[in-house]
């Protein structure tokens, strides 16, 4: 489905467990930082809404997007955690540079997903244009890190 067609923000409060118990770890990319930040504030809220603690919110930063699952993968070896998001902005430039990293990105987080006991989380916006990472970090189709938070959550417990 179209990201216009769905608010990222909206969900069924309901169908998310209680989150008390979790640990979960974020790691987020410094390009596109002013994005990013939104994104991370919209999962971090988010988690604290449904019980995570602020100290079990591990939070760690790589340059780009296409090292977030070299951070994940640091942060599966090195931290207790249930669930780990990666946090990043992709923008479409002049060259195919975007399509490496998102190729890149979403492999590597599924390989991740396939290769550890732990879910990975794909909070990573693909736009055309800084608007429309905007329109989606908080804006007027809601912000994927809402979206990510409650899909840790859910995956975090699931069995
Ligand atoms: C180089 C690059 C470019 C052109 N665009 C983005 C982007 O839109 N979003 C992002 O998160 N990172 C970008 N990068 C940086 C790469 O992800 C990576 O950090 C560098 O290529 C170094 O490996």
């Amino acid at each position: 489905m179209a990201t216009s067609l769905k608010n990222l923000s909206e969900y069924n409060p309901d169908s998310v467990p209680n989150a008390s118990e979790l640990s979960i770890g974020i790691v987020v990319a410094e390009w596109n930082m002013d994005v990013n930040t939104k994104l991370l504030q919209g999962a971090v809220e988010t988690l604290q809404k449904h019980g995570v603690l602020e100290k079990n919110i591990i939070i760690n930063y790589v340059p780009g997007s296409f090292e977030l699952t070299y951070g994940a993968r640091v942060m599966a070896e090195n931290y207790d955690v249930d669930a780990i998001i990666v946090i990043g902005t992709v923008i479409q430039g002049e060259t195919p540079h975007f399509t490496y990293i998102c190729q890149s990105v979403s492999y590597g987080v599924t390989e991740l997903n396939l290769s550890y006991d732990l879910p990975f989380i794909f909070g990573l916006l693909t736009v055309n244009t800084k608007e429309q990472a905007m329109d989606r970090a908080g804006g007027k189709y809601g912000n994927k890190g809402v979206e990510a938070a409650v899909t840790a959550i859910k995956m975090a417990l699931y069995n």
